[in-house]
Order: C-alpha cells, then sequence, then structure tokens
C-alpha cells in the first residue's frame, strides 16, 4: 500500500524569489503548502527604506502569484494580516493545514537562523534547514579555503571560483593570460559620457497596491517612494540584464569607480538587486555577460571586472559572513563611538560629495559602490562613526541590503572594523581621491585643494588626523608604510594644523552643526 505524503510547509523568506529554490525542489506540488508572509518583525529589524519595502513586498506578491501558476498551493499573509514574526506565521500557518514538518532554504542573517533553529526545538515542530545552492559556494568550501591561511584575499579565493565555474577560463588559464584586468578600470570620468538610464518598469496593479500599503504604514520611513520603477518579476529583471549586456557592460569596466554628478548609475548593472532577492540567478547572470565576451560585444577588461564582483567579492563576502559569526556585526576595531551624523538621512551637508550620494540614495534607494566605500564610507570611517550605527544605516537605506552581503561590506571593507580581515588596510582617503574621480569637488563649497583653512575639504584633515589618532595601530600596516613616513615627514606646524582643523569639524559634528 502507498501511504500519501504527510503534507508539509515550505516556508519561502523575502529574498528567496527563486523557483529553483532548495526547499522547493524538496518539496511536493501535489502535498505541500507553500507558505510566505510580510511580516512586522521583518519589516521593522532596521527603517528600511520606503523605496526597499515596497520592492520586497511586491516581488513577494507576484512571485506568490508564479508559484499558484506553476501548480503549488500558496498561503500568503499580507502585513495588514498582522503576523510579527517568521515564527507567528508558521506557527499559524501549521495549525491551519494540519502540519508538522517545515522546510526552509537557509536564511541570509543569523538572526534568522536562530529564530528558525529555536521553532525546530519547540515542541511540536519539526524544521528542516536545506542549503541555500543559489550560491557558487557553499560555506563548508569556504571554511577548508580559509583553512590555516594567515591572510583572506578576494584575489585568491577568486581564482579558485574562476576554476569551479570555468568562466574566462581557457584550460587552466585564464582568458587573455590574466586573472585580473582591474589596472585597466580605473578611468576617471570625462566629459561626453553618456550612460544609459536603467531600465523603467510601470508599476502594476499588484505594485500600485503595495505602493499604497507602504505610504500608510512607513510614511515616516526614510527615502522616495515615487517614481517606483524596479522590476518586482523575473521576466523583468532579465530585461533589466538584457539591457545592462546591451548598453552599459562595454563600459562597464572602464568606469566602475568613476562618479558623476548628473548619472546616478553610470555604467552600473544595478542587479544586485535582483540577484539578491532572487530573482535573477548570479551564475546564469555571469554566463550572460561572458558570452557577451565571446560574440565580441564587450571587452574583456568589462566583462572580467564584472564576473569577479560577482563570483570573485559576492561569495567571498558571504563566506567571511557566516565564518565570523553573529558577532561580526558588533565589531568596533578602532572602538569608534562618535553617532551617525543627521546628514547620512536629510543630505543637508555642505559636502557635495556626501549630499550627492545621500539625495541619490533617498530618491532611489541605490548609490554605486564607490559612492558607498569611497563617499559614505571613508567619512564615516575617518570621522570616527560608530561601527554599529553605520552598519544599520547601510542597512535600512540600499534595496539590494541584506546582512550577509552588507556587513562585511560596510564594517570590513568600508570600516575596517574588523581588524583587517577583509581588506589589508582601511579604504581611507582624501579629498584628492574624489576630485581624481568624480566631478562633485567642481560645485562644492569645500575646495579640495586646501588643507587646513576655513573652507578645506573635510576629507583632507579627517584623513590625516585619523592616520595619526590610529598611528599606534596601523602605523606596523606594511601598505600603510609609506603613507605614515610622509606625515613624519610633515613639519609638527603642519601636522598640528591638520589636527586643529579636524578636531574643530569633529566638534561641529558633535553639536550638531552643519557641515
Ligand atoms: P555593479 O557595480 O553593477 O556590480 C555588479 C554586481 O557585482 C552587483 O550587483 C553585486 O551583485 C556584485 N558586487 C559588486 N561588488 C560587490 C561587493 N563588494 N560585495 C558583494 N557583491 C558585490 N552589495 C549588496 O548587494 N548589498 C549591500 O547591502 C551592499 N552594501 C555595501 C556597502 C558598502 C559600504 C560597500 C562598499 C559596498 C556594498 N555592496 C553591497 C557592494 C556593492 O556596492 C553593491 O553590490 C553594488 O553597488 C550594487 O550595485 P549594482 O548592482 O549596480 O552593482
Ligand atoms: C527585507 C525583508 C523585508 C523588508 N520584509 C520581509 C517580509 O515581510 N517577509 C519576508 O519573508 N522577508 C522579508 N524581508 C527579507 C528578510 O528580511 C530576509 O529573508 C532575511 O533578512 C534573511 O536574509
Ligand atoms: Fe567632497 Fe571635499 Fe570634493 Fe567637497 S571638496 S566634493 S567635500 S571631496
Amino acid at each position: 500500500m502507498v501511504t500519501a505524503q504527510a503534507k508539509r510547509l515550505i516556508l519561502v523568506l523575502g529574498d528567496q524569489l527563486s523557483t529553483d529554490l532548495s526547499s522547493l525542489e524538496a518539496g511536493d506540488k501535489s502535498s505541500d503548502i507553500i507558505v510566505m508572509g510580510e511580516l512586522k518583525a521583518e519589516a521593522s529589524y532596521v527603517r528600511h527604506h520606503k523605496k526597499k519595502l515596497a520592492f520586497v513586498f511586491s516581488a513577494m506578491r507576484h512571485f506568490a502569484e508564479e508559484l499558484r501558476h506553476g501548480g503549488w498551493t500558496v498561503d500568503y499573509a499580507t502585513y495588514n494580516d498582522g503576523y510579527k514574526s517568521f515564527t507567528d506565521l508558521v506557527k499559524a500557518a501549521a495549525k491551519n493545514h494540519g502540519c508538522k514538518t517545515i522546510i526552509v532554504t537557509s536564511p541570509g542573517e543569523w538572526r534568522v537562523v536562530r529564530e528558525l533553529e529555536n521553532l525546530g526545538q519547540s515542541r511540536g515542530y519539526s524544521v528542516e534547514i536545506l542549503h541555500d545552492d543559489r550560491f557558487i559556494c557553499t560555506n563548508e568550501e569556504f571554511s577548508s579555503w580559509a583553512e590555516g591561511r594567515k591572510a583572506l584575499r578576494m584575489e585568491y579565493f577568486y581564482r579558485e571560483m574562476r576554476r569551479k565555474t570555468g568562466l574566462l577560463m581557457d584550460g587552466e588559464d585564464p582568458v587573455g593570460g590574466q586573472w585580473n584586468f582591474d589596472q585597466e578600470n580605473r578611468k576617471p570620468p570625462k566629459e561626453g559620457l553618456d550612460p544609459p538610464d536603467a531600465l523603467r518598469i510601470e508599476p502594476d496593479a499588484i505594485t500600485k497596491e503595495v505602493l499604497t500599503l507602504v505610504d500608510e504604514e512607513f510614511g515616516d520611513h526614510f527615502g522616495d517612494l515615487d517614481p517606483f520603477w524596479f522590476a518586482v518579476t523575473r521576466d523583468d529583471a532579465l530585461k533589466a540584464l538584457d539591457r545592462f549586456i546591451d548598453e552599459a557592460l562595454p563600459l562597464f569596466g572602464d568606469y566602475q569607480d568613476a562618479m558623476v554628478g548628473t548619472e546616478k548609475f553610470l555604467y552600473h548593472s544595478l542587479l544586485g538587486l535582483y540577484i539578491n532577492i532572487g530573482l535573477l540567478d548570479p551564475l546564469h547572470v555571469c554566463q550572460e555577460v561572458e558570452a557577451a565576451y565571446n560574440d565580441n560585444r564587450a571587452p574583456l577588461n568589462a566583462v572580467e571586472g564584472f564576473i569577479r564582483q560577482i563570483i570573485g567579492w559576492r561569495e567571498f563576502v558571504r563566506g567571511i559572513y557566516w565564518r565570523e559569526g553573529p558577532d561580526y556585526v558588533t565589531r568596533n576595531f578602532f572602538g569608534h563611538d562618535r553617532e551617525l551624523p543627521d546628514f547620512y538621512w536629510s543630505g543637508e551637508t555642505d559636502m557635495a560629495c556626501v549630499g550627492a550620494a545621500v539625495t541619490q540614495t533617498k530618491e532611489e534607494a541605490y548609490a554605486h559602490h564607490i559612492q558607498r566605500l569611497m563617499v559614505t564610507g571613508t567619512f564615516a570611517l575617518i570621522a570616527g562613526i560608530n561601527p554599529h550605527e553605520v552598519h544599520e544605516w547601510y542597512l535600512a537605506v540600499y534595496a539590494d541590503a541584506y546582512e550577509w552581503v552588507e556587513a562585511p561590506n560596510v564594517v570590513g571593507m568600508a570600516l575596517f572594523a574588523d581588524g583587517g580581515l577583509l581588506g589589508s588596510k582601511p579604504y581611507a582617503a582624501s579629498g584628492a581621491y574624489i576630485n581624481r574621480m568624480s566631478d562633485y569637488c567642481k560645485g562644492c563649497s569645500y575646495s579640495v585643494s586646501k588643507k587646513t583653512e576655513e573652507n578645506a575639504c573635510p576629507f583632507n584633515s579627517l584623513y590625516w588626523d585619523f592616520l595619526a589618532r590610529h598611528q599606534e595601530t596601523l602605523g606596523n600596516n606594511a601598505r600603510l608604510g609609506q603613507i605614515y613616513r610622509n606625515w613624519e615627514r610633515m613639519d609638527g606646524a603642519k601636522q598640528r594644523a591638520y589636527r586643529t582643523r579636524a578636531q574643530h569639524l569633529l566638534e561641529k559634528l558633535d553639536r550638531g552643526e552643519r557641515i
């Protein structure tokens, strides 16, 4: 006699919107029930940008529809159904459907892993947590790669991922004879660049309903809700991928590090949004980009640079997040404790670069990598802002932010708060870097060429002050040797002038005054 499979719940989280998800592959359409929900705890663990909330909820609703069309039974709770947490949602669904077993693909955050493990330990529930095989490197593979290494460097890890995926490989060797073409990818912007606009999708009825909900329930959160133009289905996300490959990829490498005041997106892909939520598969994206190189539609420096970001950086930071454990987000190597300035929310600052990055973040829930790293990130580092506050800001304001990817980039890459686990030296820089790589300084009230005067660029003095403050901890860093020699060669009066100017700016910050 064939016994019927007992009905199970498959919990699909808001960033697991992939039809080939391991939990769905393990499920049985004829008997299992998918449960999804817009939850108070998930919508409020940080005060997410309004556009991020609308994006996640709308993409979840569209995915639930897609699953129903595919023959699944989906029990979907909207925000107004009032469920607080995954635990609440699952307990209610388990009771309604008479299920005891819950299947879920491993979540992207320690907080949620712990919640589901706790649920599994409560009487009457069994929770099966499956690997998230949408990533190229498993946590076990990352651990064995990392084991015994003195330092974890992305470049060596990346080569392993090239070998594993076969992307841009010519047998055992990298295509083009080099693993990395980054030296070709640091061009400053030039006059007359004409990048394509992002693909803008008109909100449909489902999205419009979500926009109303977000406006009503989260009206006081940071960020503009309108215009809302993100893709919320896999089909539209695939259109965004095609558009990127056809129109932006060829110059992606050249201008990857550039910043232009009037161009929010330059030649960046904006695909992180869609990959992180599950609408696009990272390996598929890389294969399509590689195909563009093979068909002579994009040069090698662009294609290699793009693929490195995904199979290199994206996988590397994830490995670090899971390897380091839940306390990673509390690391504070320098003991920085200054409050996050208000202008991270308002954009009201005389620093044109920071103002532009925050304003576009407010408008789009997006800023590109160099804005995140070298503008808002560097300022927070050299001004000594508390890393945990900075982490929560980044997690809230970007539509592509989930802790597994955001935290290593913020705590490790931008703030060096992990003491050098992710990067070999802090990304501290003076205004000269921003001036070289952008056109912001031309329109700024501060002068980037002035060092210590009243209208001198704040980055200049804060940079030297940061290095001087931390000479004891950073002085032995081989990569900073030349910089510290320059500092020591500076005459005492100049050093004092830098430090006095920095002190003046930091005191203004502490008093909440505009800088
Ligand atoms: P593109 O410039 O077009 O790059 C292509 C893809 O490469 C991205 O979509 C992304 O999937 C991947 N990628 C590139 N750099 C990184 C990186 N350092 N780490 C992981 N993936 C990378 N990325 C997030 O996905 N979520 C975040 O919350 C996030 N926070 C960041 C915070 C800081 C301080 C910094 C310095 C970087 C952060 N990044 C984050 C990495 C990177 O800035 C974004 O992935 C990128 O800006 C997204 O825009 P895009 O899709 O246009 O990327
Ligand atoms: C980011 C997010 C938001 C804002 N809301 C929800 C939600 O209501 N329901 C849900 O299932 N997921 C949401 N998410 C994504 C989760 O926070 C994400 O799955 C975890 O942080 C793990 O990465
Ligand atoms: Fe930023 Fe300084 Fe340039 Fe102004 S002068 S835009 S503060 S780097």
